[in-house]
């Protein structure tokens, strides 16, 4: 009944599990990594060298394309999948989390959320039936219930009112739906309080989504604090459903988020840190406008299969970094998404092996040493 079917696969000593995503477009094997494309695409990457990192599911923004071009233009042009040209599964967030991180002007009450388009000034209402419409509008393969985010640290009794708003909008939502082709996930919040993480948890659980996120967390608070309330919220979701954990992050968030029972991961930092010359590799991050890459001949990475690494040098990768090229941005956003796609697959085999705590520990000693 739901158009996202979640299989499981297996589960390591650890916790970590194997699963598979089945949707209208295809499958998607977990644990996974989902580049983002904000705004109908991946920045500087396009969608043929994206299926060549190993991705397998896109996320897009509701927030970015309701703004520009419109929900009505991109259905116009055929939807997401259309004007991407990506032909795999995609979901979109339901632009709750953007407006509350990226809109100026708001203002929230029970109705939704009304904000100032950045784009033009016009005043915009986002309402749990306005963004399901435009996510149909959009038509990925999964769709975000609207949520009421709150930046951490918060008073309790704020945490505790966005946390029961989001469980009224997500009925609102499941109301509003009317393609039987897009699932629906159910977002969890409730700060890094375990009862109220609890409520949110059974509320929505209650309503049977296709998936649940966990969502309000990497807003701030440390890693520490994330990675318990992970632990704790995660014995509150259906075994038989995807946990996708939004906005997440470094590659050692993904390992300890993947050992804690999370299927999906969405996350600018591969990308964004791609266009601002940072690389991520086995041997910890490398900043490519540092002085020492000057005269490097070697590859970044030495058996990534990504272009730049099998094509170019570092010290090459770095003159296109201090020469403003683009194609530094566009060889690094390549790479960093390899890496994270990699580090995926990797989890994937481990925990086929039941071996992911040695896998966590080799990955974390490899770049905890100096990077060469
Ligand atoms: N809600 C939604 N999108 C999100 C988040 C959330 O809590 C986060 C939090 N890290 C990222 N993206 N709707
Ligand atoms: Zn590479």
């Amino acid at each position: 009944m739901h158009s996202v079917r979640y299989e499981p696969l297996g589960v390591d000593p650890t916790g970590a599990r194997r699963g598979r995503l089945h949707t209208p477009h295809g499958t998607v094997e977990l644990p996974t990594f989902m580049p983002v494309g904000t705004v109908g695409g991946v920045k500087c990457v396009d969608v043929e060298r994206l299926e060549g990192t190993g991705a397998q599911m896109v996320l897009g923004n509701t927030f970015h394309l309701a703004l520009r071009p419109g929900g009505d233009t991109v259905e116009k042009l055929g939807g997401l999948h259309a004007i991407s040209g990506w032909q795999g599964p995609m979901l979109t967030d339901s632009g709750g989390f953007q407006v509350f991180s990226l809109a100026d002007a708001r203002k929230v009450d029970e109705r939704g959320v009304r904000f100032k388009s950045h784009v033009n000034g016009d005043i915009i209402d986002l309402t749990p039936e306005r963004s399901v419409q435009i996510q149909e509008q959009l038509g990925a393969d999964v769709a975000m219930q609207l949520d009421e985010v709150v930046q951490l640290p918060s008073p309790p009794e704020v945490v505790r009112s966005a946390m029961d708003r989001s469980i009224r909008w997500a009925e609102r939502c499941i109301a509003a739906k009317t393609r039987q082709d897009q699932s629906l996930f159910g977002i969890v919040q409730g700060g890094l309080d375990p009862e109220m993480r609890r409520l949110s948890a059974e509320g929505l659980v209650a309503l049977d989504m296709a998936g649940y996120a966990i969502g309000g967390l990497s807003v701030g608070e440390p890693a520490a604090d994330m990675y318990r309330t992970i632990e704790f919220t995660e014995p509150l979701l259906p075994k038989e459903k995807p946990r996708y954990l939004m906005g997440v992050g470094t590659p050692d968030d993904l390992l300890e988020s993947v050992q804690r029972g999370v299927d999906m991961f969405d996350c600018v930092m591969p990308t964004r840190n791609g266009r601002n010359g940072l690389a991520f590799t086995y041997r910890g991050p490398v900043r490519l406008k540092n002085a020492v890459h000057q005269h490097d001949q070697r590859p970044l990475e030495a058996d990534c299969p990504c272009v730049g690494c099998r094509r170019h040098s570092r010290g090459y990768l770095r003159h296109l970094f201090m020469a403003g090229e683009m194609l530094g941005g566009i060889l690094l956003s390549i790479h960093n998404l390899t890496f994270y796609q990699r580090l995926m697959a990797g989890a994937r085999a481990a925990i086929e092996a039941e071996s992911y705590a040695e896998y966590k520990r080799a990955c974390q000693a490899g770049w905890a040493k100096k990077p060469n």
